[in-house]
């Protein structure tokens, strides 16, 4: 028996239960603000087929991502536990030797497990999960993998680089296999890698971990999109908003794609990985960054304020979710992996952290009180219920940490303008004894 004959009687039985397993595709963006998303209310941006995607499925208001930085951030998309628990809790580094570790061997990721559930499994684009071989997609769960390791690359040459003596170097692949594409921009390339992964006939469901590196910096953008935006607006926010809007018609030409071809029993979430940042390196004049929009949360990517972890969430399961629903309830990037195997049958995983939100997400119930906690660069925090408390934050990445202790009620002050601690002392006390249980979190000095 050939291998093709193998594999499809091998899918049979699945084909033969019934509901059919849905398709699973996770979006990710890069350092897309809060307020850079048009269902959010922004009033400037351009996002019609994302806001499609919140008019037709769930909106999270609530929605946080484990690390207000890359890599750690999707650590927790993956394995559904806590940065420090999968070994990823710093943004990994970018190297043209290409063996930095970040993934575990053997670790159990949502792409393992639903390989396991019979699903064809496919990474496109920014990896950021360790370049290293045991580290790499496809021995991560992945049979398919095209895009990069690094944190960011050039959206036309892609090649990596920085300023300040690192090397300049190309990172883009197909599988292991070295690619070249020059000239061809970043968001539309792996938007096409998306619609013929998608397109591959087969008896399988599949999962596609899609992960675009826009609007992260360097910020670039062909001029069709940068003028769907008025040439009066701040330059910075209009490159911003062009990147988006590549993304966004990105996301478009999928869901057509899907539409053609019949597939709506597939789930989409889509998620930031982080909020927008302040950093100097993305603005054009190298002043603090203000392309990119948190709003209405305080502070920047790499702070443990609202504004580096609240990110821009949605979700559409068109035959599961009910349309224009908004999910308030707080939930975490971690939650993705529980959630999804428990809706496609696939067995739970013993040691995540997250939990599976799919009766909070489909019929608004409230979820299990927990405590949820975030550990970035010194900075700790837990948050339960409205009450979060903060050690030393910043204000975004490379910023000066604040030297007070922090406590925040987000349901009177959601932009955390108020210290409580001096006034809520009873609380205070509990939170830094919830902070002190949690098994993560780093010994501070
Ligand atoms: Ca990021």
């Amino acid at each position: 028996m050939r291998r093709r004959d193998l594999l499809a009687g091998a899918a049979l039985p699945l084909l033969a239960q019934a509901p059919a397993k849905p398709n699973v595709l996770v979006i990710l963006t890069d350092d897309q603000g809060y307020g850079d998303l048009g269902a959010n209310g922004a009033a400037d941006v351009r996002t019609p087929n994302l806001d499609r995607l919140a008019r037709e499925g769930a909106r999270f208001t609530d929605w946080h991502s484990n690390s207000p930085v890359c890599s750690p951030s999707r650590a927790s998309v993956l394995t559904g536990k806590y940065p420090q628990h999968a070994g990823v809790p710093e943004i990994l580094a970018s190297k043209p030797t290409f063996d930095v570790p970040g993934l575990r061997a053997g670790e159990r990721t949502l792409a393992t497990e639903l390989k396991k559930a019979g699903y064809r499994t496919g990474a496109i684009g920014k990896w950021h999960l360790g370049s290293a071989p045991h580290s790499r997609p496809r021995a991560q769960g992945f049979d398919e993998f095209f895009g990069f390791y690094s944190g960011w690359i050039d959206y036309y040459s892609h090649r990596y680089y920085s300023l300040g003596g690192t090397p300049v170097f190309h990172d883009l692949w197909r599988n292991e296999v070295e690619v070249f594409e020059d000239t061809t921009y970043q968001t539309e390339m792996l938007a096409r890698e998306a619609r013929a992964f998608i397109a591959q006939p087969s008896p399988q469901p599949f999962f596609l971990y899609l992960t675009f590196g826009a609007p992260h910096y360097p910020m670039m953008a062909p001029l069709k999109y940068l003028e769907r935006f008025p040439a009066t607006m701040d330059r910075d926010r209009r490159m911003h908003l062009a990147m988006i809007a590549a993304v966004d018609d990105a996301v478009g030409s999928i869901t057509e794609t899907l539409d053609q071809r019949g597939l709506s029993n597939t789930l989409i979430f889509f998620q930031a990985d982080n909020g927008a940042t302040r950093e100097e390196r993305a603005d054009h004049l190298a002043r603090p960054y203000r392309g990119g929009s948190n709003a209405k949360w305080r502070a920047y990517k790499g702070s443990l304020f609202e504004g580096g972890h609240r990110v821009p969430a949605l979700m559409r399961w068109p035959d599961k979710i009910p349309a224009g629903r908004v999910v308030d309830a707080p939930c975490m990037a971690m939650d993705l992996m529980p959630t999804v195997l428990n809706w496609v049958g696939a067995p739970a995983v013993a040691d995540v952290d997250g939990l599976a939100l799919g009766d909070t997400i489909v019929k608004g119930q409230a979820p299990p009180s927990r405590t949820l906690y975030w550990d970035y660069a010194g900075q700790r925090a837990a948050r339960r219920d409205h009450w979060k408390l903060i050690d030393q934050p910043n204000e975004g990445l490379g910023t000066p940490r604040l030297k007070e202790q922090w406590l925040v009620d987000l349901r009177e002050d959601p932009t955390e303008q108020r210290n409580r601690v001096a006034d809520a002392p009873e609380v205070a006390k509990q939170m830094q004894a919830e902070l002190a249980r949690w098994p993560y979190g780093a010994k501070q000095p």
